[in-house]
């Protein structure tokens, strides 16, 4: 019998504007002046907030946390495509994201001090889930709203995000594939960043690309520019009307680079090139979009001047808010756990109530 081919698969990659700001007009994205100057300065106050809260962690005012500059491009544009009723299900390197669906600085802030309110949202339906630490799960946490979307019979798309060092846990192949064989709207987003604490993409999988693990489970793919954030939003918006059409999920990987550290506790010096995180700062977003931007008269340095005040300004109150302490219940983290009343939930904090009293009793 003659062999025979059986399948053929292929990985694109897409990049829009290079890092010397040069476009490539054919495949650019018709985003008129207004939203691609939103789409910048949204860019520009997440690495604002970033900056600051290097700062205070190093002087002892924030606690630890996992610095997001140099991936801008990928979640600034994530959040813009994204509708007020889908579903983000983020894991914890994309303060860009939460930041455009809404949560407010401040909560950042808390959170990243170890403070339970950084995760009591303003508005319930922000619909932004918690920070997953736990590298991996929020990938099925995505495939079960997702599939919950599905089945009510919504509209709504649930994005979710993972690292290059993620791809490599059992949660990110097990979700895929729930999502891919209940063609659940979800879109799933390797934020590749070289980087996995210490150690590198080569060391920690053999894979070619990364996009290619969501072919094995008969999901589209493609690899993006991850420090283009034109290339970002034309898949972003692909993907997400492909969920809603009813068509399923999509992996986008989107390379790009730990410009920082891993988290606050994390010495890169140890462990990587200075060279290469030079090269890899001149590959970095913000720089080719204000390029763009300007290449098209919609930007300059007068303008830029006044963003980097606005920036500094908003990220200043939230800093004061943030500092100036507020009087809160001790049983307060009891009522935000669940959306709803939970009854284990009642227990215990009936529970804590009784132990108070009986403490406060002895004196
Ligand atoms: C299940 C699990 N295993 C290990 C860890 C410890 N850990 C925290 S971040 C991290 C590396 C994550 O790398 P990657 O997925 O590339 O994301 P990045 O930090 O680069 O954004 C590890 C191993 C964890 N949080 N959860
Ligand atoms: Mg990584």
């Amino acid at each position: 019998m003659p062999e025979k081919q059986i399948a053929k698969f292929s990985v694109t990659h897409l990049q829009v504007l290079d890092e010397k700001g040069k476009v490539d007009a054919a495949l650019e994205p018709d985003l008129g002046q207004e939203q691609a100057v939103e789409m910048y300065r949204w860019m520009r106050l997440a690495r604002t907030l970033d900056e600051r809260m290097l700062k205070l962690q190093r002087q002892g005012r924030l606690g630890t946390f996992p610095p997001c500059t140099g991936h801008e491009a990928v979640s600034i544009p994530v959040g813009l495509a994204m509708k007020k009723g889908d579903w983000f299900a983020g894991a914890f390197r994309e303060l860009g994201t939460r930041l455009v669906r809404g949560e407010p600085l401040t909560n950042t802030l808390h959170y990243y001090n170890g403070w339970e309110e950084g995760n009591i949202l303003p508005d319930a339906d922000l619909r932004i889930l918690p920070t997953s630490v736990v590298i991996g799960c929020q990938i099925e946490h995505a495939a079960g709203l997702a599939y919950a979307a599905k089945y009510r019979g919504t509209d709504e798309a649930v994005v979710t995000f993972i690292g290059d060092g993620g791809t490599s846990e059992g949660s990110f192949h097990e979700g895929l594939n729930f999502a891919a064989v209940w063609k659940a709207p979800m879109v799933a987003i390797v934020q590749n960043n070289q980087w996995a604490i210490s150690i590198p993409r080569e060391t920690q999988t053999a894979s070619e690309t990364l996009a290619q693990k969501g072919i094995a489970y008969g999901i589209p793919v493609i690899q993006v520019d991850g420090n283009d954030p034109l290339a970002v939003w034309v898949a972003v918006n692909e993907a997400l009307d492909r969920a809603r059409a009813g068509d399923g999920p999509t992996l986008i990987e989107a390379v790009t680079y730990r410009l920082m550290m891993h988290t606050t506790a994390d010495d890169p010096t140890k462990y990587r090139q200075s060279a290469d995180e030079e090269a890899a700062w001149a590959k970095e977003p913000l720089i080719r979009t204000r390029k763009w931007l300007a290449n098209k008269g919609w930007w300059d340095d007068a303008r830029e001047e006044k963003l980097l005040a606005e920036c500094k300004e908003q990220v200043d109150a939230a800093v004061e808010e943030f500092e100036t302490p507020v009087e809160r219940a001790h049983d307060e983290s009891f009522r935000h756990v669940y959306g709803t009343e939970h009854a284990v939930i009642r227990e215990q904090h009936e529970d804590f109530l009784a132990n108070q009293e009986r403490e406060g009793q002895r004196g």
